[in-house]
């Protein structure tokens, strides 16, 4: 039996407040796409079968390097952290599963977590692994690297601790593991990036030899950070080479952060699905770098490329269209559910304005080469606010017509400083 976290009445009574202006708006849409030929309810039909992934580092307060700020009443574990997410899909219905990372989050009995997360309407979604910091009580230092160490024997510890996140995942009914390291350099000269590539694609290698059947290893390329000079998976193609090396359960995931400024992250996208390697997605959004902002606060437009290509893409070869999808944020201002929701939205949204690209007419523009035409059928597309559709799409599926205002009301924040132990300025949700 499913107890979600919120009161069922508190959600029904504001819905109710808001249904007839909802339904107004929904049809008022209806008549401007009808004319276009394109029918709202098939739209909203695409949509309530969407779905995304939450990490579960993202229900806390991140932080930067600088400093960190408690919010009172974030998770402290894992349980709290799975209680925050039942929140956000409550109120959002797109977003069922959750992504843990280890060791940051502490499974204990994994039967009984598993358990714990049906009985709050919640699955898990891919396991994170991390070489990327030292944990309490670790053998051997990540410091210089982890799965591209020079030492093999702190290759094979991250080797391991990867292949035991494998193991955990299997328990908790998840199909993938995520791995990002943070190896690489930052000096010239640090270390030769050919053998730091190959001992890569060796560790790597043992990694994919242990995945189950149906499993996928989704590998998560970054520029920069925490190496300022090099990265060892540093690019989209440093990704798909090491994945066409390791087979067809290896495909490559696209964090939205992890890129050069402007490079084009759409043609990634069609590149990688076009040779079988898209693997999924972290969402997020930045001006600068890696600035893990919510998603669709700075660059919408973006957002709405990518799934243009997405939509192309599944259109094209739907039988390997499979990506995963998932939020990948740090929340240091916000109350995190609340990001959460709005990311949720955002990301619903760009999916709902790229369904409405009149693919016939794009096409026969493209190929009679008439670009501003083309360009147009892209940005009639972008233009119509489509808030309608994903709320109501929301409200059939029980949600919340206006999320935000929904969980302001819940007071579950403020019940929750009450009963959740504070957590410290220094350290993350460890
Ligand atoms: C790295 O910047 C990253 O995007 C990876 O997905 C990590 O696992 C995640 O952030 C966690 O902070
Ligand atoms: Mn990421
Ligand atoms: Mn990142």
């Amino acid at each position: 039996p499913t107890a979600p976290p919120l009161s069922r009445d508190l959600i029904d009574s504001l819905n109710a407040q808001n249904l007839a202006a909802l339904q107004d708006e929904y049809h008022s849409l209806g008549r401007v796409l009808e004319r276009r030929g394109c029918a709202i309810d098939a739209i909203k039909q695409r949509l309530l079968s969407f779905s995304l992934a939450q990490p579960s580092w993202g229900t806390g307060v991140g932080g930067t390097r600088f400093a960190r700020f408690p919010l009172a009443g974030e998770p402290t574990h894992l349980n709290e952290k799975l209680e925050d997410c039942a929140v956000v899909q409550q109120l959002s219905r797109i977003t069922p599963r959750v992504s843990p990372h280890f060791p940051w989050d502490k499974i204990g009995d994994a039967r009984a977590m598993l358990e714990r997360a049906t009985s709050l309407g919640l699955r898990f979604d891919a396991v994170n692994s991390n070489t990327f910091q030292d944990a309490p009580r670790q053998a051997l230092s990540y410091r210089h690297g982890s799965l591209a160490h020079t030492d093999a024997a702190v290759r094979a510890q991250a080797v391991e601790h990867n292949i035991e996140c494998i193991r955990v995942g299997e328990a908790l009914g998840s199909k993938a593991i995520t791995v990002w390291i943070g190896d690489g350099t930052n000096f010239p000269g640090q270390q030769s990036l050919a053998s730091s590539l190959d001992r890569y694609l060796e560790s790597a290698a043992q990694i994919y030899a242990a995945l189950p059947p149906g499993w996928s290893m989704l590998l998560e390329h970054k520029l920069y950070e925490p190496a300022f000079y090099s990265t060892v998976i540093s690019d989209w193609g440093s990704s798909m080479l090491a994945a066409q090396q390791l087979g067809p359960q290896a495909r490559c995931l696209i964090d939205l952060g992890h890129h050069a400024p402007n490079v084009n992250i759409e043609q990634i996208v069609a590149r990688l699905h076009r040779f079988g390697k898209l693997g999924g997605f972290h969402f997020n959004d930045s001006k600068y770098g890696d600035d893990d902002l919510d998603s669709g606060s700075i660059n919408p437009h973006q957002l709405f490329l990518v799934f243009n290509e997405l939509v192309e893409a599944e259109l094209r070869s739907p039988a390997d269209f499979d990506p995963a999808y998932m939020i990948d944020q740090s929340h240091n201002v916000t109350d995190p559910i609340e990001s959460l929701l709005s990311s949720a939205d955002a990301i619903a949204g760009a999916y709902a304005r790229a369904l409405l690209v009149d693919r016939a007419a794009l096409t026969e523009y493209q190929q009679g080469n008439d670009v501003m035409m083309a360009f147009q059928t892209l940005r009639r597309a972008y233009n119509v606010d489509v808030t309608p559709i994903v709320a109501m799409a929301r409200y059939e599926r029980g949600g919340a017509i206006d999320t935000i205002a929904a969980y302001r009301q819940s007071g579950w924040r403020p019940r929750k400083a009450r009963e959740r132990r504070a957590t410290s300025a220094g350290a993350g949700i460890v």
